[in-house]
């Protein structure tokens, strides 16, 4: 072999792995925020969301509120929730049956995890494990409470930006 030909080859070669380590470090930086948004369709939330975190659930059983335990939820990392549960007239629910479902309606896609509500914390607060946003943009986080025999849901929207 050509010592020049070994140079071109040993250059391509160190050039594709550079190009290939740094998709795949900037990867998680780039997908979520350009990439990910780009394929799905890159629509704006639409404008009248209500985005509050402190809302009555759909048949008015519930008056029900979310915070994330960091602050706002960050982008791509698994984190808790405490949700807190009320009946109409104020009285903390403890004992209820929760289930988590949620997802981006303009992008057709569910949660990328499974969250579980992990424990009864009392006082009508419950931690909600395993809650993760992959991207950017509109999200809706669905619970589906279930308390003293009745059964009732709510969506919460959020903006991730
Ligand atoms: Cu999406």
């Amino acid at each position: 072999m050509k010592k020049q030909t070994f140079t071109v080859i040993a250059t391509t070669v160190i050039t594709t792995i550079i190009l290939i380590a740094a998709f795949v470090y900037f990867m998680p930086i780039i997908g979520p925020r350009y990439l990910h948004p780009m394929m799905m369709g890159d629509q704006p939330a639409p404008s009248n969301l209500d985005t509050s975190a402190a809302r009555t659930s759909d048949a008015g059983l519930f008056n029900v509120s979310w915070s994330a335990d960091s602050g706002e939820p960050p982008l791509n990392q698994i984190h808790t929730w405490t949700l807190h549960i009320e009946t109409a007239e104020g009285q903390p629910v403890e004992g209820a049956t929760i289930t988590v479902d949620g997802g981006m309606p303009q992008h057709g896609h569910g949660l990328p995890t499974s969250p579980e509500v992990t424990k009864d914390l009392g006082g009508g607060n419950y931690r909600v494990e395993g809650m993760k946003f992959q991207m950017l943009g509109f999200w809706e986080v669905k619970f589906d409470i279930t308390a003293n025999g009745q059964s009732d849901s709510i969506t919460f929207n959020l903006v991730l930006e």
